[in-house]
């Protein structure tokens, strides 16, 4: 498949409006890929994901019918970076750089070896977790989330009775965790389906508005493993989230010293309200 792909990206740019420190090791470029290559990425990443073998999809044993490959509403594909678009891997360097280059921003830098590409089908997102697994890898250098598509709650907090932050990641935004943040706990807490480009509306396929994720990850301990990692069930590989402790190198900032308040519609605090629930706990997770 051929695609194209443009080079009027916001990191040619010096727009530093859309580049936010949210804390140290924790950026969100906002807008930082275009529309048209959005959508060509978002092309690319329905073909990867259509794969017979290795897609979003499996065949249910009992049924006979081709359901997502995580049993829940989203599809979820791992595998090396050179299954991966170019285009997406670059989109990864140069946000690393941005973010790298922005004051305060202390984000390490980072070899892309791994994608974990997600796309989720409904409002459903991903339950609260840590990428504390090797194959996100072991270092403090950053996970690199890149949102096609429909919008979403993205919300992360550092110790489970902190107060739960979040910001709305929209088609074209990346966000990067990385250094001191490289193992927050972070959850999709909803995906807006509603709240897609315009291309995404458009019936130029018959899928509905979905939302995608590529997740950059820097992990060559699992380089030549990756079918270990094809697929993540929740009830048996969801494990070590409450025991895990930060590696001493890595120390945490104080909780809310260090957060960027300058514009609220960034970023912003939700009062914790729910108690811990079992049930959502084991819903999809990646
Ligand atoms: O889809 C997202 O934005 C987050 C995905 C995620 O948390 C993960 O893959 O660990």
């Amino acid at each position: 498949m051929s695609l194209t792909f443009n080079d009027n990206d916001s990191y040619n740019t010096f727009d530093n409006d859309t580049k936010i420190v949210i804390e140290k090791g924790l950026v969100l470029l906002r807008n930082f890929v275009n529309d048209s290559n959005c959508q060509s990425l978002a092309q690319a990443a329905m073909s990867i994901g259509c794969d017979e073998n290795g897609g979003f999809y499996k065949t249910d044993k009992q049924t006979g019918k081709r359901i997502l490959n995580t049993g829940e509403n989203r599809g979820r594909i791992y595998d090396k970076a050179s299954r991966f678009p170019n285009k997406a891997i670059s989109i990864c360097n140069e946000a690393v750089l941005v973010a790298k280059n922005l004051q305060t921003s202390c984000m390490p830098n980072m070899k892309c070896t791994h994608a974990l590409l997600n796309m989720y089908t409904t409002s459903d997102g991903i339950c609260w977790h840590r990428d504390i697994y090797e194959n996100d890898g072991k270092s403090d250098h950053p996970v690199v989330n890149l949102c096609i598509g429909a919008s979403c709650k993205f919300a992360f907090k550092h110790n489970k009775d902190d107060d739960e932050r979040s910001v709305i990641l929209n088609n074209g935004d990346v966000l990067l965790f990385g250094g001191p943040c490289r193992f927050i706990m972070h959850s999709v807490i909803e995906v807006y389906l509603n709240d897609c480009p315009d291309w995404m509306k458009k019936k130029m396929t018959a899928t509905k508005p979905y939302r995608l994720s590529f997740t950059f990850r820097d992990s060559p301990e699992v380089c030549g493993r990756e079918k270990e990692f094809k697929y993540f069930r929740v009830k048996e590989n969801l494990i070590g989230q409450d025991e895990f402790q930060l590696p001493p190198t890595l120390s945490l900032p104080s909780s809310s010293s260090s957060i960027n308040t300058k514009n609220k519609n960034h970023c912003y605090i939700r009062k914790k309200v729910e108690k811990f629930d079992g049930n959502k706990y084991n819903q999809a997770i990646g």
